[in-house]
């Protein structure tokens, strides 16, 4: 049985999220942020050095990482399903699951990030905002009259990319990119989604 630690209000969800997918069962555990510093405790840290949301134990491993958790899941659990359809497909599929936490998620995360601590600066915030737009004008075109990022189904790509489009969204990062925001929209219109949302709590901890 699969043990999926989840952190409140994170990325963890993600992975709440596939197991509904695949109609996979799970143990769920669930850990919470210290209030005050908004960071892991010492019960994540005691699964992982760490500590970090994913994390599962799976197959006598203890694995973190959202994409290789997400890869090792639909490889040996998923029957085909979440993968792409054919195998021409493979190496962009690769790509866009690695794209969202390789390339999209640090300056996302530092623009949401970044007025909690002050401000990014000119030097760091003009590096980080300029990113953030090509990354997000490319995601935007690349969905162009598509409705995943890959083939014509739904894959662990689009579940390891929704987290960052949402993050985004909040701070209105998807108000002048349509198809970004519509394909988001879809992904979080999905029964499974809600599930993992029912199950797991919101992706953001929003005041109010
Ligand atoms: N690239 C990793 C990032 C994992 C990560 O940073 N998770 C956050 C939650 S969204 C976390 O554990 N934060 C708590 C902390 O680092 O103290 C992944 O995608 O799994």
């Amino acid at each position: 049985m699969i043990k999926l630690h989840h952190l409140r209000f994170s990325r963890s969800t993600r992975i709440i999220w596939l197991l509904e997918e695949l109609g996979i069962s799970y143990d769920l555990v669930e850990h919470h942020r210290h209030p005050e510093t908004n960071r892991s405790q010492e019960d994540l840290f005691a699964i992982h050095p760490l500590g970090k949301a994913p994390t599962v134990e799976i197959d006598g491993h203890v694995m973190f990482e959202s994409g290789a958790i997400i890869e090792y899941i639909i490889e040996t659990r998923g029957e085909g399903e979440l993968a792409p359809a054919s195998n021409a497909d493979r190496a962009a599929y690769l790509e866009w699951l690695q794209f969202a936490e390789g390339t999209l998620a640090m300056p996302v995360l530092l623009t949401l990030l970044g007025p909690r601590f002050g401000g990014l600066g000119d030097v760091l915030g003009g590096f980080v905002g300029g990113e953030v737009k090509k990354l997000l004008d490319y995601i935007d075109a690349h969905l162009e009259g598509r409705e995943f990022v890959v083939g014509d189904t739904m894959t662990g790509a689009d579940i390891n990319l929704e987290y960052l489009l949402e993050l985004s969204n909040l701070v209105g990062l998807l108000d002048d990119r349509p198809n970004a925001k519509a394909y988001l929209e879809r992904l979080m219109a999905r029964p499974a989604y809600k599930k993992a949302i029912e199950i797991g709590g919101p992706l953001v901890d929003l005041p109010g």
